[in-house]
């Protein structure tokens, strides 16, 4: 069965529309995103585009902040800065990836943790690993809220992660292992030295891949009945118009037919990352005005 995250972000587009609308008839300003991309990234720019969209409409004021891919660390950080003083704004996020001369780190430590949206700051990501009440990285939140929609259990489950990037797999292993609703999961976390990954991979009553390899998992790897999410989007060369397709870490066509649940590309966990953020963002808005 297709976990059809586009459908799921749409349905809390207008939950938190109407929010939105509750907030303003008090005569409170909506919430506001900023979003600073630098550079020239053709699927950065889609994904902000999306973001910016989302923004629209659920009734958030939003900007984009574009800077070309000459700026120095120096020039970001004082936009930041800015940012981070700016009391009409309550989140912010830098797109990533940044140019090589910029530190990740340096940047996503720039960012006021009370408007982290993205929850990668240090403070966000501690507090996530102690179980705080935090900003979680909208992309493990977004799959939180996917197989919490679905009624997929979790507790006592063996979940699976492929990939232990800061983004996915680091936080989505210690959500998924959490004392939360969509946690209580034993999890594995695989990655790039595992030996024999297939071995843990089709233990997994819940499977989730990050690796960015396009259909790296295969349907010999997965358990009969299995969840498989799959959080890759790489764009591979095609003879279309656009001139490339969107492409997962999973193999599709073949996992489909053993997966019990799975979640397409696009259409899947890419809406829900976008949802995640929204409610990052309402969230930081609401700690502000407690309306
Ligand atoms: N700072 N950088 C920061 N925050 C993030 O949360 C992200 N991420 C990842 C990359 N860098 C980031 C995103 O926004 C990945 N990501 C993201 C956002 C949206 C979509 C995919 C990834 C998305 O909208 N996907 C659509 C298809 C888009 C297309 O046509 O290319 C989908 O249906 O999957």
């Amino acid at each position: 069965m297709l976990l059809k995250g586009k459908e799921v972000a749409n349905q809390i587009k207008e939950e938190i529309a109407k929010e939105v609308q509750s907030i303003v008839s008090k005569g409170v300003r909506p919430p506001h995103l900023v979003a600073v991309l630098v550079g020239e990234d053709g699927a950065s720019k889609t994904y902000v585009k999306n973001k910016e969209l989302a923004c629209e409409k659920v009734g958030f004021s939003s900007t984009l902040v574009r800077l070309p891919d000459t700026t120095s660390e120096e020039e970001l950080l004082a936009k930041i800065e800015e940012i981070n003083n700016d009391d009409e704004i309550d989140g912010l996020i830098v797109q990533l990836p940044l140019p090589k001369h910029i530190s990740e780190h340096n940047i996503t430590q720039a960012i006021n943790p009370a408007k982290d949206v993205d929850g990668f700051h240090d403070v966000s990501v501690g507090r996530l690993s102690k179980g705080q009440d935090t900003f979680i990285s909208a992309t493990p939140y977004g799959i939180t809220q996917l197989l919490d929609r679905y009624n997929i259990e979790t507790k006592g489950k063996h979940c699976v992660v492929v990939g232990r990037s800061n983004i996915v797999g680091r936080p989505m292993s210690i959500l998924m292992s959490g004392s939360n609703k969509t946690g209580n999961a034993t999890v594995t976390i695989c990655h790039r030295h595992t030996v024999d990954l297939k071995k843990y991979t089709v233990m997994a009553d819940i499977l989730i891949v990050a690796v960015g390899i396009p259909e790296f998992i295969t349907a010999d790897m997965v358990k009969e009945g299995a969840t498989v999410i799959d959080v890759g989007i790489t764009r591979v060369d095609a003879d279309n118009k656009k001139g490339y397709v969107l492409k997962g870490d999973v193999n599709f066509d073949q996992v489909e037919e053993v997966a019990g649940y799975i979640t397409p590309v696009p259409g899947g966990v890419g809406p829900m990352t976008i949802i995640g953020l929204m409610q990052n963002t309402l969230k930081s808005h609401q700690a502000k005005f407690n309306v």
